[in-house]
């Protein structure tokens, strides 16, 4: 059944280490999943993940070689994905262990009962949590996604996670659809325009970890570009 499912993994400059305990960990519960990795590293470091290619069964990395930003990457790991007709399910996964595969089944659960098209992989309903993070990123974050709750008028809890579920129709839909962000915000975006066009969106409770290795992408610019960018968003309803 693994055979179906996708997952799609945004990388930038993460530790070898991570991305091979991430497949590793992928591979032991959706041993016949396709992988694809999304790397955005420099040349220079690119080059260190390459042994997956030859370590794994069914895994492929594009080296794009420039910070195109976290929700371009997935974009194009959906596009290529999605040429697979046999995938019907897609995964979206970080590369830094903040999310752990053991944790799929869920979302598979969830989606095989046919009455969602997407699951959301969540911190903030019953069941969820976020462990080993400094406290004032998780109060900014709680903030943030109870602002996006209202602001975007959909009744989810967290819309800046990065660890999801779709359904090829779903997919189908964003490959088509014109994102106009590229970067975390992006998760947001996309939520937004499944849910205004029908799409049924649910939430699973899951654990997020902090990153072993390295420190986040996501700094201060970034976070004003995203504010001003959600808050134009309403203003372009139905844009598709
Ligand atoms: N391909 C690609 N991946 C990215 C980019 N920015 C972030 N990522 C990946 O997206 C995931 C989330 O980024 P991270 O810095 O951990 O954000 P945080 O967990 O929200 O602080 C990680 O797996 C990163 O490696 C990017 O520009 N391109
Ligand atoms: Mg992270």
């Amino acid at each position: 059944m693994d055979k179906n499912t996708a997952v799609i993994v945004p990388s930038y400059r993460e530790s070898e280490k991570n991305i091979k305990a991430l497949v590793l960990k992928i591979k032991n519960i959706l041993p016949d999943s396709l992988t694809i990795i999304i790397d955005d590293s420099p040349k220079k470091e690119a080059h260190k993940i390459k042994s997956l290619l030859k370590n794994y069964k069914n895994v492929k990395i594009i080296f794009r070689f420039k910070k195109l930003g976290r929700g371009s990457a997935v974009m194009e790991g959906f596009k290529e994905a999605f040429k697979n007709k046999n995938i019907k399910y897609f995964f979206e996964i970080d590369s830094d262990l903040a999310h752990n595969p053991s944790q799929m089944p869920r979302f598979l659960n969830k989606i095989m009962t046919g009455k969602c098209d997407v699951v959301i992989g969540s911190r903030y309903i019953e069941g969820g949590k976020t462990i080993n993070i400094v406290l004032s990123r998780i109060i900014l974050s709680r903030i943030i996604n109870l602002f996006l709750r209202f602001w975007l008028n959909i009744k989810l809890s967290d819309f800046t996670g990065g660890f999801r579920m779709y359904n090829r129709k779903s997919t189908e839909f964003l490959c088509k659809s014109k994102i106009r962000s590229n970067g975390f915000i992006t998760l947001s975006e996309t939520l937004f325009l499944l849910d205004k066009n029908g799409f049924r969106v649910t939430e699973v409770p899951i654990t997020v970890s902090v990153k072993k290795e390295g420190k986040s992408n996501v700094d201060i610019k970034e976070l004003f570009r995203s504010l001003f960018f959600v808050l134009s968003i309403r203003f372009n309803r139905f844009i598709n």
